[in-house]
């Protein structure tokens, strides 16, 4: 009898120890973060990187800690992709869209008109497509942790409000550094000129581009309106930035470092939606404040470009991206339902 309860008296403490052990002493290691970004910290993405990190820094006592370098400083998109992938930098977030030259079924993301709304764009990204994609980077040298909104794209420039797709005629416009992107415009009769988000305000200033096309809360953060006259909603793609990893880091890492790093991810993920959309809403109206002239582009006119966008979807396809796609489109339809 006394065997029996000093033997259960003995298994209770010792698993009253693991308890206490697993939630006390997690396998943190001092270590320092950089976190680039192309926004400025005051925009939606600089607000989401500084909400990681003190969600971070309090998941673990402070011992790991992100630090943020906004504004491009440690690069462009695809400068930190590369740093990260060398091992030179741990972490980023930016455009899905800057993916394509490391897994080019990325591009599928940027083909117009796909997505009709925030939920519909979170249920595919959150799920299974979306994961499945992310995992593609791994064997790259990068983990892609978690999407956050960038957003609904919208046009602006200093030609002409554009209300029919033949107002896009001869306007040199900025795209992301992305043939969907370049072909899309050039089928719209725009004359697209690939360039990174970091020499996109000079490009603008200096008219060397007439205009560009991001989300409202982008053009609202970067000032463009300091140089952009016209305003012109079409919401033609639905723009996500994507989390990334450096694998060769990643992997050294404890299974509690990866643990804390996907919930900051996933908890900085939620922030950013609400704050983004929050932001969204009433940045066309803080634009027209600053001087813009909006219109909003008819629902005809989108179906035309819709249309016109035909060839870059047939040569997304017959580049390798037939599957991609017809995935994607498999997926978006099971929301819809
Ligand atoms: C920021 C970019 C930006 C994107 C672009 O680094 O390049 O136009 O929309 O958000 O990733």
């Amino acid at each position: 009898k006394y065997l029996v309860k000093s033997l259960v008296m003995a298994l209770a403490a010792a698993s009253l120890a693991s308890a206490a052990g697993s939630a006390v002493a997690a396998d943190f290691k001092p270590r320092i973060i950089r976190f680039g970004y192309g926004l400025s910290e005051d925009s939606n993405q600089g607000r989401a990187v500084k909400f990681f990190a003190e969600d971070l820094a309090k998941r673990t006592g402070n011992k790991v800690k992100a630090k943020g370098f906004g504004n491009a400083s440690l690069g462009s998109d695809i400068q930190m992709q590369n740093a990260l992938i060398g091992g030179a930098q741990e972490m980023m977030v930016g455009s899905t869209a800057t993916l394509v030259g490391i897994v080019k079924d990325f591009g599928v993301y940027d083909l117009p008109f796909l997505f009709n709304n925030e939920a519909e764009a979170d249920a595919v990204l959150d799920g299974p497509f979306g994961q499945k994609l992310a995992a593609k980077l791994q064997e790259k040298g990068l983990v892609g942790l978690v999407y956050w909104e960038n957003g609904f794209r919208n046009l602006t420039n200093t030609k002409r409000p554009v209300a029919k797709l033949e107002d896009m005629q001869g306007v040199k416009l900025r795209v992301m550094q992305n043939p969907v992107y370049i072909d899309m415009f050039n089928s719209f009769g725009a004359n697209a000129v690939p360039l990174p988000f970091s020499e996109l305000f000079t490009a603008l200033e200096t008219k060397t581009v007439d205009g560009q096309e991001n989300p409202v809360t982008t053009i609202e953060s970067s000032k463009f309106y300091e140089v952009q006259k016209y305003l012109s909603i079409t919401k033609h793609v639905y723009s996500p930035w994507i989390i990334l990893a450096s694998k060769k880091w990643w992997d050294g890492l404890s299974a509690d470092e990866k643990r804390v790093l996907q919930e900051s991810a996933v908890a900085s993920r939620d922030f950013e939606r609400k704050d983004t959309r929050a932001a969204a809403g009433k940045a066309i109206d803080t634009l027209k404040g600053k001087g813009m002239q909006v219109n909003v582009v008819a629902d005809a006119e989108l179906a035309r470009m819709r249309e016109k966008a035909k060839p870059a979807f047939d040569k997304f396809a017959a580049d390798g991206g037939a599957e991609v796609l017809k995935e994607l489109q498999g997926e978006i339809a099971k929301v819809r339902k």
